[in-house]
């Protein structure tokens, strides 16, 4: 069974604010897999301060990232409505401009409504600005135009131009004597790039990722300009980390709600030397331990200011792993037999389950019990409807379209979260229950450069993931009447425009 947005909130507002809080932690990592983290089952990668978040709290077995790239993921996320609804949510160049409305409805807004602080520190990749953006004056519109009353942000991605860190409305360090300029078009300026200058890289790149260099690893995208406000990739992990503590000290007298999107452990993987080499598997574990040398961070500051106990903890993964997605930085040699995607078929890209099933912890000491494992259905989607029921708060008509409370799930009081969901790759995929229907989606079987097995077919897939969770049965052709019910239900949730 389902809960409704409207479903009975755990706790009213007031008994929320009598309490201070809970104060949430939400900590978005990039790229990591269901397998990726010790309590997932990982050996070779040692995740200690994940295992302990874990153990503190729930450790959820079937959630979703509602994408399987970042972009409609966080658009999903912070919006509670299916990416896949809206024209311009796929994976966002650089330069693009901001893709959430100001004004509507967002988490962050959600909970500033309840008389929370809101922070954004770390991977943006939603679009700054109207088009156009001049880099060295004002950003606007950006996440302090959706709801968060602070903001400091890596704008694209770590290969994507600009390198460099967005604080507030302001490039960080910007020289105004040397003026940024972007462009994905076509080159600008003359600085080498990755094609021209092999020579002048620290890692080469395996495919794409040839244009301008930074710090020694080439881009997607060509900036010239800028030069003392670059950033240094090996240091990231440090600088955002530190920006996440201030935040949580700087507030920790008020309930806050914190977004801390690191950029481990996405490409290029640039272990600062204290993981470099250390992890023993690889660059891929090297910035896997330095992601969980973070939260560590995160979870040691919130004990020192005594917050622990009434902080909601979440976190979870923008989409499943892959290994190789553009640099060759050894991570495919050094695998052995790590499986990022646990028992999963796929990968970030795919329509198979490792595309969108990533980790997913909730701890709250004052009030989840330790130790859970949930296997409830729940997507990052239903945060906005399950915070809003956390703080008393309903949404409106228009609010979320796609967001289930599934607050007693994830505080783990109920075993059950959403009875469907949508999952979204190259196609829109339906669960319902142990049933997943691919919808047909003709294509190249695997995506070569990354290695990932797409979920591709000319036919429909139906699987039953309790049987089956590697995806080999496909049991459309044996079940015809089930694949023609879930396509209408599918069809019907595409045709609505909204699910709830
Ligand atoms: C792909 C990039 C990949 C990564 C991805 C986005 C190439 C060849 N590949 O287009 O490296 O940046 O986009 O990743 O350019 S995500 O996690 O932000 O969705
Ligand atoms: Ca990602």
């Amino acid at each position: 069974m389902f809960l409704g947005a409207a479903g009975a909130a755990a706790m009213p507002l007031s008994s929320v604010r009598a309490a201070g809080g809970p104060n949430i932690v939400l900590i978005l990592a990039d790229d990591v897999g269901w397998g990726d983290l010790g309590c997932y089952g990982a050996r070779r990668v040692k995740t200690p301060n994940l295992d302990r978040l874990a153990a503190s709290g729930v450790r959820f077995t079937d959630a979703h990232s509602p994408s399987a790239t970042c972009t409609p993921t966080r658009y999903s996320l912070l919006t509670g409505e299916y990416a896949w609804r809206r024209k311009g949510t796929a994976v966002l160049p650089g330069d693009a401009r901001l893709i959430i409305e100001p004004g509507r409805t967002t988490l962050p807004s959600l909970l500033k409504k309840a008389g929370y602080v809101t922070g954004c520190v770390g991977k943006w990749h939603l679009g700054l600005g109207a088009g156009n953006i001049d880099w060295n004056g004002e950003i606007k519109p950006g996440p302090l135009d959706v709801g968060f009353d602070s903001s400091f942000i890596i704008p694209a991605t770590g290969d994507r131009v600009p390198c460099v860190y967005v604080d507030g409305r302001r490039v960080a360090g910007l020289d105004a004597s040397d003026p940024i300029r972007v462009r994905y078009d076509g080159p600008v300026g003359n600085e080498p790039t990755g094609r021209a200058n092999p020579e002048l890289l620290k890692v080469k790149p395996s495919h794409g990722h040839d244009m301008t260099i930074v710090n020694g690893v080439s881009r997607i995208g060509y900036m010239t300009g800028g030069k003392a406000a670059r950033w240094v990739d090996e240091d990231m992990a440090d600088v955002i980390t530190r920006r996440a503590v201030g935040f949580v000290e700087e507030n920790a007298a008020k309930p806050f709600f914190l977004y801390f999107a690191t950029h481990d452990i996405h490409v290029p993987r640039m272990p600062h030397a204290r993981f470099a080499g250390k992890s023993g598997c690889g660059t891929r574990c090297d910035v896997m331990e330095e992601l969980d040398w973070s939260v560590g961070e995160l979870l040691r500051t919130l004990e020192r200011l005594k917050l622990r106990e009434n902080t909601l903890v979440l976190f979870t993964s923008d989409n499943g792993p892959v290994v190789d997605d553009g640099y060759a930085d050894g991570a495919v040699r050094d695998l052995r037999d790590h499986k990022p995607a646990g028992p999963y078929r796929g990968g970030k890209y795919s329509n198979f389950e490792a595309g969108t099933r990533v980790p997913f912890l909730v701890s709250w000491p004052g009030r989840v019990k330790a130790g859970g494992v949930s296997k409830a259905l729940v997507s990052q989607v239903d945060l906005l409807a399950s915070f809003g029921a956390l703080t008393g708060q309903g949404l409106g008509a228009a609010d979320g379209p796609d967001s289930y409370n599934v607050l007693p799930a994830l505080l783990g009081e109920k075993k059950d979260g959403r009875d469907h969901l949508c999952l979204h790759a190259r196609t829109v995929s339906l669960r319902e229950g142990p049933w997943k229907l691919i919808p047909a989606n003709p294509g190249p079987e695997k995506n070569v450069a990354t290695d990932t097995e797409l979920g591709t077919g000319a036919e429909a897939q139906l699987y039953n993931l309790d049987e089956d969770i590697g995806e080999r049965r496909n049991l459309a052709g044996a079940m015809p009447e089930r694949v023609a019910k879930m396509g209408a239900r599918l069809e019907g949730i595409r045709a609505r425009g909204r699910s709830r």
